[in-house]
């Protein structure tokens, strides 16, 4: 069962960490602690099928959901991700329910959509072992879209009343950009723009998600509603922990 899925169709609170170091060792250590999901980014880190997959597997002890972002939501990519066993996505740059559409049918096989076959040569069924994968697949897939440009906005209640997907996901970055305010998100009209899209997400009853610049904005976005919220990356700690020590050695 995918208890992130579940989850996000009851509203509760599920906190994630961006992986963008493309590890597994790093992707191993931040799977012990404490969040309820960490996001494998193929959009903007280093990763291949190959990276994913060693991530995947590292994290496979743990209770931990592994979602993935693929850099497009492109058919031939999410079939890749999805039979290396990941079964949560996030898609970035969603701006129509037809587009919703497509991206639900690559995640289903025939006759609900039109994912290619393969069970017994893919990680995601035991390499044949669940001989009940072809059938009983779909009820495990979370799907995620992301809002994060103008027309994104513009479609949130269309995007959201199509059947399979799971969650509408703000992307501040690129939404500031495409609302003419390249890397500064906390403009008031992005910081208004985010917030009337995340009542809007809300009120068509799907899961709203976004990812949140610092703890203190991740509590404030869950006070309002949204329940996939990520919090920091994986480089951001690294960063900010290495310059942090190396400040307060006094010399
Ligand atoms: C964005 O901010 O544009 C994202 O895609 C998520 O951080
Ligand atoms: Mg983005």
């Amino acid at each position: 069962m995918n208890k992130l899925k579940q989850a996000l169709a009851d509203h509760r609170p599920q906190i994630g960490l961006w992986q963008a170091l493309a590890n597994a060792y790093t992707a191993e250590l931040c799977a012990g602690a404490g969040y309820d999901w960490l996001l494998f980014d193929g959009e903007h880190a280093p990763n291949t099928i190959q990276t994913l997959l060693a991530q995947l597997q590292a994290v496979k002890a743990y209770p931990v959901e592994a979602v993935a972002r693929p850099p497009v939501g492109d058919p031939v990519l999410i079939k890749q991700y999805l039979d290396i066993g990941f079964r949560s996505l996030l898609i970035p740059m969603v701006e129509s329910a037809a587009q919703a559409r497509m991206l639900v049918a690559a995640t289903r096989f025939p006759p609900h959509g039109m994912r290619g076959v393969a069970s017994a040569t893919s990680r995601a069924s035991g390499f044949g072992a669940n001989t009940r994968y072809l059938e009983n697949t779909h009820a495990d897939i979370c799907l995620v879209v992301q809002i994060e440009s103008a027309a994104g906005l513009h479609a949130i209640e269309d995007i959201a009343a199509v059947e399979g997907v799971d969650g509408l996901f703000i992307g501040p970055g690129d939404l500031a950009g495409g609302l003419g305010h390249l890397g500064n998100s906390t403009h008031p009209d992005v910081v208004s723009a985010i917030s009337q899209a995340l009542m809007r997400i809300r009120a068509t009853g799907k899961a709203a998600g976004i990812f949140a610049a610092s703890a203190e904005a991740a509590s404030r976005h869950v006070r309002a509603g949204a329940s996939f919220v990520s919090v920091g990356t994986d480089t951001g700690l690294l960063f900010n922990g290495a310059s942090e020590l190396r400040r307060s050695v006094k010399l």
